[in-house]
């Protein structure tokens, strides 16, 4: 595929997503209008949504072609939004721009900003328990599917994996002592990795894959979401915060510790490599369906600019 074919690709299936997540979103009336207009500032306010499009494309991939994988496709933007939204807080990050926007916080305040991401969480699983509604209700197997689907979201998102890499991160940061290799691995894998692995196994589940490759998914997610990690590393210290949407060097001010300062620029660019080529070459290789885009998607994401 050339690169011009896979720009207009990537820019119709974000706009597809982008149609598919404001289907989902709550209408800014009522007396709690301004929660929910804070709720939709955040997730109108762009961002490349690589989760749902990992999803769907898994799921395509899989052969998946229902549409109770639309309301998994809006659940996972508005979880990893809201996991933004309360990242950026002054209790956390104290962060004042994201996605080429002021912070959530700066805007409606910081219990505004808590609000906001309390019901970007609920709205969530509230819409991702919508696909109950739109798979066959004599249909057994396809109910468990959702069912499993939506477990499967929850463990992610929460303490066993975002929330629990997050909460280490925090508590690294409080301490004196450096944080360990084997301690900044766990923070990653859970702190990002685990809503990517959440995309691809969803995706895979609601198509009706196999333990077996439901675990080459994981495999596969598991490097891309470090690759990931990594190469926002590396933005910290080369990248342009116009380009990001948020400043950059945040990392060096707050003397955290990254894959950069653990294995320098060259090292951490060579893992970014290596990690993406082993999701491509060897994970997706072996899927039936065509992983053509997808393939694409993983390389672009090792050498992104945003
Ligand atoms: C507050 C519960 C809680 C969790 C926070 C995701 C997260 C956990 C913190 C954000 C800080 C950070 C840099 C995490 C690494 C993951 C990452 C690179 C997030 C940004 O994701 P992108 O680049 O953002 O996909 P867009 O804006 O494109 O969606």
């Amino acid at each position: 595929m050339e690169k011009q074919e896979f720009d207009s690709l990537l820019q119709a299936k974000t706009e597809e997503i982008d149609r598919i997540i404001g289907k989902f979103l709550p209408r800014e009336e009522g007396w709690q209008k301004t929660l929910i207009q804070a709720m939709n500032y955040s997730v109108l306010a762009g961002g490349k949504r690589l989760r749902p499009m990992l999803m769907l494309e898994t799921y395509r991939m899989l052969g998946g072609r229902g549409t109770e994988i639309q309301p998994f496709l809006a659940a996972i933007e508005m979880i990893h939004t809201y996991s933004l939204v309360h990242d950026d807080l002054p209790a956390m990050d104290n962060d004042e721009y994201r996605r080429g926007r002021e912070t959530t916080w700066k805007v409606y305040g910081e219990a505004g900003a808590i609000l906001a991401g309390d019901g970007l969480l609920n709205l969530a699983f509230e819409t991702a328990a919508g696909a109950f509604a739109l798979v066959d209700r004599g249909d057994p197997a396809a109910l468990a599917r959702v069912a499993d689907a939506l477990l499967l979201l929850a463990q992610k998102a929460g303490y066993q994996g975002m929330i629990g890499g997050q909460s280490v991160d925090v508590e690294a940061e409080g301490r004196k002592e450096p944080v360990t290799e084997a301690q900044l691995n766990y923070i990653h894998r859970c702190k990002t990795g685990a809503l990517i692995v959440a995309s691809m196994q969803v995706g895979g589940i609601l198509a009706g894959a196999d333990g077996e490759t439901l675990r080459t998914l994981e495999q596969c997610a598991e490097d891309v979401g470090m690759a990931f990690q990594i190469r926002d590393d590396i933005l910290d210290v080369s990248g342009d915060s116009r380009e990001l949407g948020k400043p950059v060097g945040s990392d060096e001010e707050n003397h955290k510790q990254t894959y950069v300062t653990f294995y320098g620029l060259e090292e951490a660019g060579r893992l970014v490599e290596t990690l993406s080529e082993e999701a491509v070459n060897t994970y997706l290789r072996i899927m039936k369906g065509d992983h053509e885009f997808l393939d694409h998607l993983i390389l672009m994401l090792a050498g992104r600019r945003k």
